[in-house]
């Protein structure tokens, strides 16, 4: 796959509830500011049928998901994403700032179901081909404190069951993979005020707006 990217390509990650929802918000606006047209979006999610795929992934009711299934679900969905939504966002000179990629997967499928990060990768090249973000915020912060933000939410989905063991899994990876790719990945402590928070993040993002 060639991807003629014009715009750039901004994700954000991290374990549950560590306020990546409210930095979207936070990243949108400076970006908007700044004069860029920006497209928001999510994974698993976006499109429709990426849509669809994430009620089927993210359901209660499907606890009999094996784990390749699930892996093949993120991937089916992402494709679908890539196709109709990012790459002509990025191909028509757009910033496409997204709630969790790739490197989801492999801290969730890989790191938290133990699936061979060797298994993702090939997904990954079959899927997006060259296409990787081009800078990825990770939300970090201890688990347990951001299971307590989380659960002053409702209805827990698929994920948020799982222990805090899978999650400590969860966050090692992305802080392993942030520290093998750190011009790409900059680790965020996501632990202190809102606005202490966003102080960091505005800090890469001026970075990347003088270049
Ligand atoms: N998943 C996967 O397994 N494989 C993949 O490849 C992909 C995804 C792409 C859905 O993701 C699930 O899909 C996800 C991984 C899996 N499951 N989990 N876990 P999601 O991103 O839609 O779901 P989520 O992780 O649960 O995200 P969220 O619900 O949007 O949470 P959040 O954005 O990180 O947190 P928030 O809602 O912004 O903040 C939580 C609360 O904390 C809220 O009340 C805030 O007001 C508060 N907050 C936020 N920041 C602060 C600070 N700094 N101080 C105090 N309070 C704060």
């Amino acid at each position: 796959m060639v991807v003629n990217m014009k715009g750039r390509f901004i994700t954000l990650e991290g374990t549950e509830g560590v306020g990546k929802t409210s930095n979207l918000n936070f990243i949108e606006n400076i970006l908007r500011d700044a004069g860029i047209d920006v497209v928001r979006t999510r994974e698993p999610g976006g499109p429709p049928l990426s849509e669809t795929i994430r009620k089927m992934v993210l359901d209660t009711h499907q606890d009999d998901i094996c784990d390749d299934t699930e892996l093949l679900l993120m991937f089916a969905a992402r494709a679908q994403h890539l196709h109709q939504l990012i790459i002509p966002a990025l191909e028509a000179g757009k910033w496409v700032v997204c709630d969790r990629f790739t490197d989801a997967t492999y801290a969730y499928q890989g790191g938290g179901r133990g699936i061979d990060q060797s298994r993702i990768a090939i997904l990954e090249k079959w899927v997006q081909g060259d296409l990787r973000p081009d800078l990825t915020f990770l939300l970090d912060m201890p688990v347990e404190d951001g299971l307590a933000r989380a659960s002053s939410r409702s209805e827990p989905d698929r994920f948020e069951l799982e222990k805090q063991d899978f999650f400590e899994h969860v966050r090692h990876t992305y802080l392993r993979r942030a520290k093998a790719e750190p011009e790409r990945v900059k680790i965020i402590d996501a632990s202190p005020s809102l606005d202490k928070v966003q102080h960091q993040i505005g800090e890469v993002l001026s970075e990347i707006l003088a270049q």
